[in-house]
């Protein structure tokens, strides 16, 4: 079964494969998404490491001149996605792209593609290097002015819809946005998929970047969205070290790198909620706090900032449902265990968390986190995401960044091997 899996894993890759890059899945995301390619890349190294930096490659021909990697490149048209191009309607035309960016895991999975086949990589790590820095100082610089990471639309965290943007976006006035006509729900059930409330003022977001000229000092500033996210911070804090790692190995200087991890870290208080026990996502507008523990809390472990307290809090939210990690905590009023990341759990965030419970020496708690994530996948296949409670397998099938996880982490035997 492990080999047929493994056989079928390649074969989404392949499938998904648009010569380049690789489409989440066909119908449902028809273009390149930003931290969906990154995934896709270190599927790819598994059995095909040219193939693996071609994508990265390919991402960043759409990164903008101020350094941002945006969170969809649209390759080529198609109708069966909203909002494509024109909606976004930003300056760039080869590729067109979206206006935001999205979890900067490329330098992440980069390192790891590298260490993969060191003398392959050389010349495709040493060209890459530049862009990258050039993104994360983009975050530095027009995200992280808080002390911590920030989001200016749901969409850029990558966990579009989860519980922890309600606080901002319950100020986000979503009622003048004009018709349109949404195409996700004709690809999997509504019941799935966020609300109509929440596109119009995901829209309304949009459009103010747009009106703007996606100038991001007035979006930090005046745009109807700003929070912080505690996931986006560790991951950050995570690829920044990360960068800083491919950089010495390159012979660079990367004081500014480490300048960069440092100053987040040492801004962690500013998203710690003594209620809760834990990082939370606070909305920057307001100094709300979200007051949930779902999988953004579980990413401290990325950025080693878990303690034995915060560890068992974490914890005895994942002894609430079966196949862990859950994108909200199961005891909030706000969860629900198939609808888009208010509750399910991702295979792709697991791969994540686990990579920090490793470093954590944590490792009988990756392992159970490896083995719920590989029962969910072999009992329903590669989904998007799926039920936490019962497995069920939710969202858009044949998912390229499932597929991809199944041949790095899940589908592996404890000791790695395939
Ligand atoms: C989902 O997001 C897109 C918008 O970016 C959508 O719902 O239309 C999210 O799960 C996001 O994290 C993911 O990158 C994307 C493609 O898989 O789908």
């Amino acid at each position: 079964m492990k080999m047929q899996l493994n056989e079928q894993a390649r074969a989404i890759l392949r499938g998904n494969d648009r010569g380049g890059y690789t489409i989440p899945t066909a119908g449902l995301y028809p273009y390149q998404w930003n931290w969906d390619s990154a995934f896709a890349a270190w599927g790819f190294s598994t059995f095909d490491i040219n193939r693996a930096w071609t994508e990265i490659e390919t991402l960043f021909k759409a990164q903008w001149a101020n350094g941002m990697a945006p969170h969809i490149a649209f390759w080529q048209p198609d109708p069966g996605y909203f909002p494509g191009p024109d909606v976004w309607g930003t300056a760039t035309s080869d590729p067109q792209t979206s206006g935001i960016s999205q979890p900067p895991v490329a330098a992440i999975l980069a390192r790891k593609i590298w260490d993969a086949d060191p003398e392959a990589g050389r010349p495709r790590i040493g060209a890459l290097y530049p862009k990258l820095v050039a993104w994360h100082r983009w975050w530095h610089r027009d995200r992280c002015a808080s002390g911590v990471a920030a989001i200016t639309h749901p969409w850029e965290s990558g966990r579009d819809n989860c519980p922890d943007w309600d606080p901002g976006m319950k100020n986000v006035d979503g009622t003048n946005v004009g018709d349109y006509t949404r195409r996700d729900t004709g690809h999997v059930d509504a019941s799935m998929r966020p609300s109509k409330t929440d596109y119009d003022r995901y829209l309304a977001i949009l459009q103010f970047g747009k009106a703007c000229g996606w100038d991001q000092a007035e979006i930090t500033a005046n745009g109807p969205f700003l929070m912080a996210d505690p996931a986006m911070t560790f991951i950050l804090i995570r690829a920044h070290r990360d960068l800083a790692a491919i950089g010495r190995a390159l012979g660079e200087d990367v004081s500014e790198i480490e300048g960069w991890a440092a100053a987040l870290a040492a801004g962690l208080p500013k998203i710690w909620n003594s209620d809760l026990g834990c990082y939370d996502a606070r909305d920057l507008r307001t100094g709300q706090f979200a007051n949930i523990m779902g999988s953004g809390a579980f990413l401290a472990w990325l950025a080693g900032e878990v303690d034995p307290a915060v560890e068992a809090r974490l914890t005895a939210v994942w002894d609430r449902v079966a196949y862990g990690i859950p994108s909200a905590d199961p005891a909030a009023d706000s969860f629900n265990p198939r609808r888009y990341w208010r509750g399910p759990m991702w295979p792709v965030v697991n791969s994540l968390i686990a990579m920090g419970l490793i470093e954590a020496g944590k490792s009988d708690l990756a392992e159970r986190l490896r083995r719920e994530t590989a029962e969910v996948i072999e009992k329903g296949g590669f989904n998007e995401y799926f039920d936490p409670l019962d497995g069920t397998p939710c969202g858009g099938a044949n998912f390229t960044w499932t597929a991809a996880i199944w041949l790095t982490w899940a589908g592996r035997d404890a000791d790695g091997g395939t």
